[in-house]
């Protein structure tokens, strides 16, 4: 069975960071592929085995997947026993929704403090419409939150969580406030060993001044 998951470069490539997470947590076995974004080769790079252009990318004998919330639900498909959505009904809606909700919205967010996993801004891209997306994010988290009491969104980490690790790292590169629960979930989502390993491959990669 080979499975290869096709990713930007991990320092800015907040699509690919996601399905990243949520293959990790399967524990299957799999190889991931880096592909370093904004050189003149990338785009051919990328479309060699992405049929839209754009990573992360998902090949699993012979099948080829794109766009990382589908990758992550494929992943749940063939690995229930990872549990990557919440077992209870309720709680796995409200996963879904909320996780659909960060795949298509928060625009702002994601133009004026874009992922730089490696980098301290503090202060910067503090504009009116991505500290309001700011806000809702946080609104969702504290919510999950007191409901599930952590650690993760539900409890145990799930495609949520994964959907969401992005925002955690823009936080921290932007100086986002964050009272002590939401400060708790960062760290959470900060500590977790894939990520860790995500973070130590982002620093050998080169820096893009356009990002
Ligand atoms: N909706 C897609 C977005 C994918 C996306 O925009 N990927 C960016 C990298 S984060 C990309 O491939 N950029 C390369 C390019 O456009 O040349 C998803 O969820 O996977």
């Amino acid at each position: 069975m080979s499975m290869t998951l096709y990713v930007g470069s991990k320092r800015y490539s907040s699509w690919s960071l996601r399905p990243y997470l949520a293959l990790a947590h399967t524990g299957a076995p799999h190889e991931t592929k880096t592909i370093i974004l904004d050189q003149p080769t990338t785009k051919a790079e990328i479309l060699a085995v992405s049929p839209t252009g754009r990573v992360p990318v998902l090949h699993h004998n012979g099948l080829v997947l794109w766009d990382s919330l589908a990758i992550c639900e494929y992943l749940n498909e063939q690995f229930p026993e990872a549990q990557l959505w919440p077992a209870d009904g309720v709680q796995r809606a409200r996963a879904r929704s909320i996780s659909a909700e960060m795949h298509s919205g928060f625009a702002a967010l994601r133009r004026d403090m874009s992922m730089d996993i490696l980098a301290s801004k503090p202060g910067k891209g503090h504009t009116p419409e991505a500290l309001a997306d700011a806000r809702r994010v946080q609104t969702i988290w504290r919510e999950a939150l007191a409901e599930s009491k952590g650690p993760f969104l539900f409890g145990a980490f799930s495609i949520a969580d994964a959907m969401f690790a992005p925002v955690t790292t823009r936080f921290i590169t932007y100086g986002v406030d964050l009272d002590a629960t939401l400060r708790a979930y960062v760290d959470a989502v900060q500590s977790l060993p894939a990520f860790l390993e995500w973070k130590r491959d982002a620093q050998g990669e080169p820096e893009l001044p356009n990002h």
